[in-house]
């Protein structure tokens, strides 16, 4: 059976909780019978996993965190035996091991069928063609998108990350259609393409662009489009759960559907664990409904976001989230302020004469320094141009901050490429 067909997008949400109900007491007793990770620990907490009567009662079971992927590593938290898995991917932290997820033949055909769903809803068809700019590899993003595409029928290049002469060429060549790519590769080629006079309205066949793997904003997304002159949509998605394609918009790009029949999502208190009332914003914790290899339960994702209850205009019932303000762990406190790369991202963003690359410094005394590239001809034109933009650029970030940057203005290409996911904050104090 096709999975993007429009009966799993429009189940009544009657249906679909009962769904989800099933898929939760099938993947509980699972886990409690095959992994001893998950039996430990439900025994602690005194569970009884035959008694689940309503999808409320995952509230008494025990997250799931990082940290519990390295008990028994790399394969103790494996459902099925080691002969099932068929793919290993991994999401490498700032430290130590990475995080190794595994896949057998049915993960890797449903997470292909969950992109194809996920395309579709954007209007993707056979005769697409998608440049698939994500790195290949260990990493989910690339793999999952090109196994996905390939289901619609849609012609794929897996162009993988980089080499951005070659990129351009390729869109040019193969008259690429699609992308999917990192925002910040997104507002990389868009400057090379500025910097080569190709006018990629006229030059290029793009239509739209799949933009995720690391948070942007608003700000971000209408630059991109305005430059391209195209439709990005955002992809969400970690590798614990699939990779890519957990959640995605649809045409109306208001807030990101999660497949509510592959994962059952809660929204919590990051600080003490209690679910928030719904539309309020919190940490997005994730059950695996549908997934054989590697099963996880109340995953803490670290992101945080908010559950967007009203019906979306597109008819699919399964709900939306909002955009992902960032990762619990990405937030970085100066002068005492709690301050997420994005709102900084958003602002520049939204300012004229900024281009596309920047990075936020934090050096000793709690002194915040954005360096930001801006278009080239502000360089050649009168100087007070240039001291009207960087005023600007301190005022908007003190205003929405409360803490005053000292501003670099570059010229583009000064600071690193980003080709994969970018870094954009460089925190000097605790070097
Ligand atoms: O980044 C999977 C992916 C690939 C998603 C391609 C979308 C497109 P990981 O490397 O495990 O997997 O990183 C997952 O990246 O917990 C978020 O913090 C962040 N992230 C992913 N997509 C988005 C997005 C892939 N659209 C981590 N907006 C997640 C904000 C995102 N953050």
């Amino acid at each position: 059976m096709q999975f993007w067909n429009k009966t799993a997008e429009t189940l009544t949400r009657q249906q679909l909780e009962e769904l989800q109900l099933e898929r939760l007491k099938k993947v509980l007793k699972r886990v409690y019978q095959k992994v001893p990770h998950y039996k430990k620990k439900f025994q602690d907490s005194n569970i009884n996993v035959s008694n689940i009567k309503s999808l409320d009662d995952i509230k008494k079971f025990p997250f799931t965190i990082k940290e519990d992927l390295f008990v028994d590593y790399p394969y103790g938290l494996l459902a099925v035996s080691l002969e099932k898995v068929l793919r290993l991917h991994t999401s490498s932290g700032t430290t130590g091991k990475p995080k190794a997820i595994f896949f057998s033949r049915r993960d890797i055909n449903n997470s292909a069928e969950l992109i194809a769903r996920c395309l579709v809803m954007t209007g993707a068809t056979k005769g697409d063609i998608l440049q698939n700019s994500m790195t290949y590899g260990l990493f989910t993003g690339a793999f999952v998108m090109h196994y996905g595409a390939e289901k619609i029928g849609i012609l794929v290049i897996p162009a993988g990350p980089g080499n951005t002469e070659r990129q351009i060429s390729l869109m040019k060549d193969f008259g690429t259609t699609m992308l999917h790519i990192t925002p910040s590769y997104a507002l990389y080629i868009a400057s090379v393409l500025y910097d080569k006079g190709i006018d990629p309205k006229k030059e290029l066949k793009l239509k739209r662009a799949y933009l995720g793997a690391e948070p942007f904003s608003e700000a971000t997304r209408k630059k991109i489009e305005n430059i391209l002159g195209i439709d990005v949509y955002t992809c969400y998605g970690l590798t614990e759960m699939n990779g890519p394609g957990v959640g995605f918009e649809c045409l109306y790009k208001d807030g990101l559907h999660i497949w509510e029949d592959n994962f059952l999502m809660e929204i919590i208190n990051p600080v003490n664990g209690e679910t928030v009332p719904e539309g309020e914003i919190g940490e997005l914790v994730l059950t695996t409904l549908n997934r054989e290899a590697m099963p996880l339960i109340r995953y803490r994702t670290r992101d945080l976001t908010r559950i967007i209850s009203e019906p979306c205009k597109c008819g699919r019932t399964h709900r939306k989230i909002a955009r992902i303000i960032g990762r619990s762990d990405d937030m970085f406190i100066v002068k005492g302020v709690n301050i997420f790369p994005q709102q900084i991202e958003h602002i520049l963003m939204g300012i004229k004469g900024v281009a596309q690359n920047y990075q936020i410094v934090l050096e000793a005394y709690d002194e915040m320094i954005i360096k930001v590239e801006i278009d080239r001809e502000l360089f050649d034109g009168k100087i007070e141009k240039l001291i009207r933009l960087k005023d600007e650029i301190i005022d908007k970030i003190r205003a929405a901050t409360l803490v005053k940057p000292k501003v670099e203005l570059l010229e583009p290409g000064t600071l690193p490429a980003n080709e994969g996911k970018a870094k954009r904050v460089i925190d000097k104090r605790t070097i």
